[in-house]
Order: structure tokens, then sequence, then C-alpha cells
């Protein structure tokens, strides 16, 4: 064997070794929990106890405690630091274990770890959390339109890593910072941060290997650490990456494999590994986004976490069943409203190749008391640090529709200033529904939430609602982070020509459509609207809505709160936005019909579209946009079948679509 093999076989195996040293074991059985004066009951992780009641406007915001039993897993037993670290628990946590107090997390999004290795027992260990969803007036958010779900609803896990590691106790990060300090297709420079915790001499170097997509090595690079300081030993890299192979979003999200390695001399004594896409961008207040260079307008949607029957406490499965309903309508953008989304969407949204604009949930307004501001700043961290090598992320939002007399602009410029100096490679960016304010004009970039054709004038109004904004004098990127409008998929009007009562039980899904085609129409013309973002892509919880068919829900989805309904709305997107052939009839739920005469409207992005009515042909307009219309059908007695044909000039086989109108005759 030649020395070079047997080095490779020796750091092999201390990388195994070393592998097996960290270790991250989930902990999401054998728990209990209790509601204020209540019963125990068992429980699994993840859990909400609001699933049931968060849509009643009584849902309860109290305290609660969750208690876990458990033996130490071997990795733990064996390991040299062992430490407890939640994903998320809404929204003031304070932990126990072994009956000692470790600490308090207030925050209802964000992750948080404290260190057991000195209290953990082989058998029989407690960790117990006290939490509560009550109303507070130092954690953000002190308003919004959506339930605040109650519990430890994301994962829970014991953390177990060598003596010296990489740092799992910073704001709960990975420990490693990977910076895209200058990008382009020639070549990625990369300035990469490694904290590392427990070291006690400067003795260490972080090796970096980066694996291209194709799994081929494209850069190594060992460098030792320069000093000891403060809290943890800071490891700084600077790599080169030479024609790289870029993370082009929704067209091409290739991710690069960064493997890193803690070293002391030839040891390995950590690792830790993250898939990063490399890509640049820019926003240009006359042009809008670019990315890597080229013009890539951003339209996409908003999305909540939560979901009928479960709340906040939703798994893999449902951020995977989520992602695949947002890319199967072409999307190639997700604002994830109005806080910290679980970092397993995130990943989703690399993977996925959706640009990302991440937020904290200061909404409407805030107290301007110090420990108010203070956790404003400790959310803003968290989700940055949390969340920094997330390609898909390209923007940091710091606010929602502020208003209100509490000069908030004084924390929006502290808070602007804080998302710099964390990352300077990223913009930032708000949401405001107002004009005039100071706060709005600090941020990098600006959207606005405008709803045009549903709390005030028609859809077309979009025009004058982006213009207001826009001022082609001035160097302001303007977006549109929320429009919308409610829908019922049981309520139906083949006749509306205006808003519904917003506030009332009658919210027709057709409205719906038409504000959408009329806003959208607006946008689509205006190639410096960086950025659009339906609101909202799903139905979602607000306890205190009384409106539409359902309680407690805000009805503005693209898709019903269960998933299980994709409204016409929907499909106006997807026959813009994506490119495999698609035809939908809408209006296909409103059955019984009592007209004999209906305009039957079809979205495609086909072509051409024929039309059949109880298999006769009828003459089928376009109006752009994906939008083609049979006007003036005439439906027969009973029965009638619709099915309409997309046609494109590749396709061999046509879409289709079709469906059943009963015509019932007095
Ligand atoms: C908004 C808010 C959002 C609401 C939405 C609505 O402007 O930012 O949180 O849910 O309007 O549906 O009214």
């Amino acid at each position: 064997m030649t020395s070079k093999y047997f080095i490779a076989l020796i750091t092999l195996f201390l990388t195994i070794a070393c592998v097996q040293a960290r270790s991250v074991t989930p902990l999401d059985r054998q728990w209990t929990f209790c509601k204020a004066g209540g019963t125990w009951e068992a429980v699994t992780i993840p859990h909400s106890w609001n699933a049931a009641d968060g849509t009643r406007p009584d849902y309860y915001r109290g305290p609660a405690t969750y208690r876990c039993h458990f033996d130490a897993p071997a990795a733990a037993r064996q390991g040299e630091r062992t430490f407890v670290r939640f994903e998320a628990v809404s929204q003031d946590a304070t932990v126990w274990f072994n009956g000692k107090r470790l600490g308090r997390h207030r925050g209802a999004f964000t992750a948080f770890c404290f260190e057991i290795t000195s209290l953990l027992r082989d058998k029989g260990n407690t960790l117990t959390v006290e939490v509560t969803n009550a109303p507070d007036s130092f954690i953000m958010p002190l308003d919004g339109d959506f339930t605040i779900f109650g519990g430890i609803y994301r994962p829970v896990a014991l953390v177990t890593v060598p003596a010296v590691s990489f740092t799992v106790q910073d704001h709960a990060s990975c420990g490693i910072y990977v910076s895209q300090t200058s990008v382009n297709r020639d070549n990625a420079h990369l300035s990469i941060l490694a904290k590392v915790d427990g070291a006690t001499d400067k003795g260490y170097a972080l090796r970096t290997t980066v694996f291209a997509p194709d799994g081929r090595v494209t850069a190594t690079k060992r460098t030792a650490a320069a000093a000891l300081d403060g809290r943890f030993l800071s490891l700084e890299q600077q790599i080169d990456i030479e024609q790289p192979e870029l993370w082009d979003g929704i067209n091409h999200p290739a991710q690069h494999r960064f493997f890193f390695e803690l070293m002391r001399g030839d040891q390995v004594i950590d690792t830790l590994s993250q898939h990063i896409g490399l890509r640049y961008y820019t926003v240009d207040a006359h042009k809008g986004f670019f990315l890597n260079g080229k013009s890539f307008p951003l339209r996409g949607v908003n999305r909540h976490q939560d979901r009928d029957g479960m709340g906040w406490a939703i798994t893999h499965k449902e951020h995977t069943e989520d992602m695949e309903i947002i890319k199967q309508m072409g999307a190639n953008c997700i604002r994830l409203a109005h806080y910290p989304h679980a970092n397993d969407f995130y990943t989703l949204c690399d993977e996925a190749g959706m640009l990302v604009w991440a937020e904290i949930p200061y909404i409407g307004h805030g107290t301007r008391h110090y420990a108010f501001d203070a956790n404003g700043r400790q959310q803003l961290t968290e989700l940055i640090r949390q969340n920094y090598n997330h390609c898909s992320i390209f923007c940091w939002s710091l606010f929602n529709e502020l208003g209100g007399p509490d000069r908030p602009h004084e924390l929006v410029e502290q808070l602007n200033d804080l998302a710099h100096s964390e990352d300077p490679t990223r913009l930032t960016v708000a949401a405001a529904n107002n004009d005039g304010r100071p706060e709005n004009d600090m941020t990098d970039i600006m959207a606005y939430n405008t709803y045009p054709g549903w709390y005030w004038a028609d859809p077309a109004t979009m025009q004058w609602a982006i213009d207001w904004k826009y001022d082609p004098q001035k160097n302001r990127a303007i977006g549109i982070s929320e429009y919308g409008a409610g829908a019922s998929i049981h309520q139906h009007d083949q006749h509306i020509d205006k808003a519904p009562k917003t506030d009332g039980d009658w919210h027709p899904e057709e409205w719906q459509a038409i504000v959408h085609e009329g806003n959208y129409r607006e946008i689509d013309k205006r190639p410096y609207v960086w950025g659009s973002f339906v609101w909202n892509m799903f139905d979602f919880a607000s306890a205190s809505r009384h409106e539409g068919d359902r309680l407690g829900i805000n009805d503005k989805g693209l898709v019903t709160y269960d998933r299980l309904t994709r409204k016409d709305a929907y499909y106006f997107y997807q026959a813009n936005w994506s490119k495999t052939p698609m035809v939908h009839i809408t209006s296909r739920r409103h059955t019984p019909r009592t007209e004999a005469i209906t305009d039957v409207k079809i979205y495609s992005n086909c072509e051409a579209v024929h039309l059949t009515v109880n298999d006769v042909p009828v003459h089928v307009e376009s109006r752009g946009l994906g939008v083609f219309v049979a006007r003036q059908v005439k439906l027969r007695a009973g029965e009638n079948d619709i099915q309409a044909r997309g046609i494109t000039a590749e396709q061999d086989t046509p879409v289709t679509d079709q469906c059943k109108w009963t015509l019932q005759v007095e």
C-alpha cells in the first residue's frame, strides 16, 4: 500500500470514528403533557395543545407542562458533551432537567439549546418544559391575523458532540457560517467562519472539502485557527471554487456539498456537512430581480405553517406536501410569513430552488419597552444564525404592517443594522400597508401588502396600488408582498362583479379567481416589481375571524386548509407559471345549477383549448394570461358533460379536464 492510500484510509477511519462521536437522538416519544389544572396525557412531539381548538375564538392561551422520561441513549453515554435542542416551543419555555433549571427561551419560532452533560444519568432522566402561549407584551408578535398555537411543535433532540466541537451554542446555529462574499460564473469566493466550543488553546484547524453537484471534489482547504478569544475559538477561512455550477432557482437548484472537519494535527475532532447552492443576485429598482446575472422576476406565494387538525405541529410529511403543491403551481419564490419557519422547510426550498423571503414576527405594533426590543433583536439574530447557510434565503424581513404611535422606526433602524452586521451578504426588506412612515424607507428593498378588489376598489386598481409606490426617479425597489381574496370551495356565483362583504359569510370561489386575474395582469406588466407574493398559498387558522364558510379561518388560500382542494385561482397561476401542459375547467364544483346559459372559463398554458359540452364543440376565445372563455354556453336539463382539451404544438397527447354540471329545472 502506498503511503498516500494509507493516509487516506487512516483519514477515513478517523472520520468514521468522529462521525460516531457527533450524534443526534430524537426525543419524540415518552412525553406526557398537562394543561394548567388539567390531567396528564401521553403525547408525541411535535405536539400542539391547540390542534383541535385553534380555529375557535376562545382557544386555549395559557400555561402547560411537558415531561419526558428517558434513559440516556448509547451515543450520549459514550459521548463527551450532550445538549438538548428544541427546534421551537410556543412561545415562552422554561426547561428543567433532573430537577435543575436549565434556562428559558422566549419566542415561538426559533431553536434553542441547553447543555445537560453533567446532569445526564444512564437511566431515569426527566426533562420538564413549562410553557405558555399566553399573550405577552414583551415577546414578538403582539399582533397578527393568525392563531398562536401553543406547544412543543417542532422536533426535540439530544445532540452529543466531542469535548471540542463546532459549537451548538451560538444561538443554536450549526456553528459554521458560509458567506457567499463574491460569486459569479467564473468563481465563487466564500468566507467561512467556524466557531468552536471547548478549545483551551488555538491548536486547531478547519479542513473544508467542497463537492460539486456531480460529486467531484472541487475545492479543499485547510486553515489554522488565528486566535482564541471570547467564548469560542473562531476559525476563518477564505475559499474559492472555480467555474462553480450555480444554483439557479427552480431552473437548476444544484447544490454543492461542504464537508467541514475540525482538525487537531492530523486528527479529525468533529465533522459537519452542509448542502449549499452557490448563487448571486441583485435587485434593480427599475428592472426587478436578477438571479446569476439574468432577469428573474420573483413570482410566488406566502405560506403560513399550520395545517387543519394539527395546527403548527406538522412533520416532514406535511412540509413536503406543501412544497410539492407550491412547486406544481410553478411559483419560483416563497415569503415564509410571518415568522421563522422550520429548518426542514428552508431545506426543501434550497432543494426546490425557491427564492425565500425570511421574516421575524414584528407585526402591527410594538411596546418600545427595552424587553420587547431586545426580544426582537434576539429573534432576528436567531433567525439569521440558524438559517445562514440556506441558499434559498435572499432577504431578511424586519416587519409586517407597522402602525401606531410607538415610534417603531427606532427599533427598525436597530434591526436593519443588526441584520447587516450579522449578514453583510443579504438584503433587508419589510412589508408595509401605509405611506409616509420613516420605517418604510429604511430597508434595502421594500414591499407592500395591498388588496385591490378585496378590501378596497376593484382588481384592476392594482395598477394604481403599484404606481403609487413606484417612483421612476427614485432608486427604491418595490415589490408586492401580499395581495389576494377569500374563497370558499362550497360557494359559487357566475355573475359576481364586485367584492362580496369581506367579513361576511359569502365568499364565492369565482371572485377570488377574478381578483387574481385582475391583480396579476397589472403585476405582470410591470417588470420593476421585483417580487410578488400571493396571500396566501393555503387557508390558515385565524381564531378571531368569523367569515366565509368556516369559523376561525382566513380563506385567502389558493388551497384549502386540509390541502385537499386546489381552488380555481391556483390553476390561474399554474397556467401562467408552470411549464407542464395543463388545462383546468373553473367553477367545476358549481353544481347543481339553475341557469341554462353560462360562460365556461378555462385556465390553460396550452396554445389553444378545445371545449365540448355534451360532445358538441363550442367556440373558445383566448383572453391572454392563460384564460380561455366560451361565452353563453347552453346547458341541458339534467347532467351535462363538460370536456376541455389543451393543444400544444409539441404535445402528442393533449392534456384534458372534465367535469359534470347538473342543471335543475323547476
Ligand atoms: C395583511 C396581513 C396578513 C393578513 C392579511 C389578510 O395585510 O399582513 O397577516 O392575514 O392582510 O388576510 O387580511
